[in-house]
């Protein structure tokens, strides 16, 4: 199954940001699509729930510096 989340992301600064954490989004187990867009401050991930949640992400992109929170 598969499951999609909105979250908010905080602490991007520049484009390169956006890769950082797109990158280590993609990069968790379950995660098969990841996106965050600077201007928006806005990121959607959709994930396999038998392998990872949303707890999960939301500390992957915070051991990152980012802050994260899933709106939906
Ligand atoms: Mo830009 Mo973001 O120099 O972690 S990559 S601020």
């Amino acid at each position: 199954g598969t499951l999609v989340g909105q979250f908010t992301i905080g602490g991007m600064t520049c484009a390169a940001c956006v890769n950082s954490v797109e990158g280590i989004l993609r990069n968790l187990p379950g995660v098969k699509r990841a996106v965050v867009a600077l201007a928006t401050s806005l990121g959607e991930v959709e994930y396999d729930p038998h392998i990872i949640n949303k707890d999960d992400i939301i500390s992957a992109i915070e051991d990152a510096g980012f802050e994260g929170s899933f709106v939906q």
